[in-house]
């Protein structure tokens, strides 16, 4: 039966992510500025996309082959993948039918029949060879080395290199990041719990006050979307005094490491200025221009079982914000990847502006719109206010 779905455009800030009426009759409350007319809101930034939902083993078996696709320098296809599990992921209940999609955006031709393959058999074939296939391990294997991207992980199978053990048998040229990220692999592969998050936070939060009282220290990424463990600790800094900020991280960096808090750290500088105008920042892998610094720090942890030592290595990425741009930046460092690259997709395409960690500029009114929250960005972009528990996408 083809499943209705009336998407419904009512308020959702009453916290009514879904209501299944029937096994066959699925509502589905989105959040848009536009109304859908029986169609599903096609930017991932207009939908709500909670952590829970009810089609893990289709969105895992789409994101496998979208990560392959990255592995093989597919972007497109890749995309592609990462667009039809994020749709699936805002479904209110769990698929059963290919038919119950009916004319969902963004589900295409491939991916529909990776999903046709997993509701009919429990798998698809051509996920499992994926998954079995030496090349994928192997890239897998790699790009979980910290300071290991998609292109020296290919080059390093080009080369015949398979293990890690042959990556320190062969001599292979490491840079300093990568060789923390060896050493430190099982740790940086293990996920950090929320609470193991908080107390990373506190213990910058109280570096921070040390150097500049007022300053904040906001946990973002995956654990602000409310995710309980994540591969990181994304931490954004400010004071509510534009332009205090300037040197804090160094001081604060400093003193983590001088009291053995860090195991690795190299930091950049803010190389963001306004004047350059409005253009994101250049190069493919540049998230954004902020005085950041890439870390692992050495977390006391008590009664970790089966573990020898006491302490255990977590990647932290310590970010300064000016308070101007701080909206920004807690936006764009909130993720999750999906949802940012939907929001700048919608903001260039739908409304002519250019969003980026840093700002928002208006191409046609010529003019940067300054904002004190993220919910003014939202305004700006004449968007429904997306909650972070919402943007799972
Ligand atoms: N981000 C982005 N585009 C990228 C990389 C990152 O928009 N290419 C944003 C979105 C999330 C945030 O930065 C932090 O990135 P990660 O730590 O990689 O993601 P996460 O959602 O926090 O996931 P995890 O829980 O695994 O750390
Ligand atoms: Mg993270």
């Amino acid at each position: 039966a083809l499943l209705d779905i009336s998407w419904f455009t009512e308020s959702m800030g009453a916290g009514r992510p879904v209501e299944i009426e029937s096994r066959h009759r699925l509502r589905v409350s989105w959040a848009g500025g536009e109304p859908g007319n029986g169609q599903m809101a096609p930017y991932a930034c207009q939908r709500r996309t909670p952590l829970l939902h009810s089609n893990q083993p289709l969105t895992e078996a789409l994101e496998t082959l979208a990560e392959e696709a990255g592995f093989s320098g597919s972007e497109g296809r890749s995309l592609a993948f990462t667009r039809a599990a994020s749709v699936l992921k805002a479904l209110p209940g769990q698929l059963s039918a290919l038919e119950e999609l009916g004319p969902l955006p963004g589900i295409g031709e491939h991916s529909r029949r990776v999903i046709q393959d997993v509701l009919e058999d429990g798998v698809s074939v051509e996920v499992e060879r994926v998954k079995l296939s030496e090349r994928y391990r192997t890239m897998k294997l790699f790009t979980k080395i910290f300071g290991v991207g998609v292109r020296t992980a290919s080059r390093w199978y080009q080369e015949g290199i398979r293990t890690l053990v042959d990556l320190q048998e062969r001599n292979t040229k490491l840079t300093r990041q990568q060789q923390a990220g060896l050493q430190h692999y099982e740790d940086l592969n293990t996920p950090v719990e929320r609470g193991e998050a908080e107390s990373i936070g506190r213990m910058v939060q109280e570096a921070v006050q040390r150097f500049l009282p007022g300053a904040s220290v906001t946990l973002a990424g995956g654990f602000r979307r409310g995710k309980p463990r994540g591969h990181d600790v994304d931490l954004l800094l400010t004071h509510p005094e534009a332009g205090r900020e300037a040197g804090l991280l160094s001081r604060v960096v400093s003193w983590l490491d001088s009291q053995g808090l860090i195991l690795y750290q190299h930091s950049q500088e803010n190389s963001f200025a306004l004047h350059e105008g409005p253009e994101p920042p250049g190069g493919r892998d540049v998230l954004d221009r902020f005085e950041r610094c890439f870390s692992i720090f050495r977390l006391e942890v008590q009664g970790r079982p089966g573990a020898a030592r006491g302490w255990k290595a977590v990647r932290v990425d310590l970010v300064v914000a000016p308070v101007g741009q701080f909206p920004f930046a807690l936006l764009g460092w909130t993720g999750s990847r999906h949802f940012e690259r939907e929001l700048r997709r919608f903001a260039g395409h739908e409304r002519k502006m250019v969003l980026n960690s840093h700002t928002l500029y208006d191409t046609r009114l010529n003019l940067f719109l300054p904002a004190a929250s993220e919910e003014e960005i939202f305004q700006h972009l004449g968007l429904e206010y997306v909650p972070p528990t919402q943007r799972n996408a």
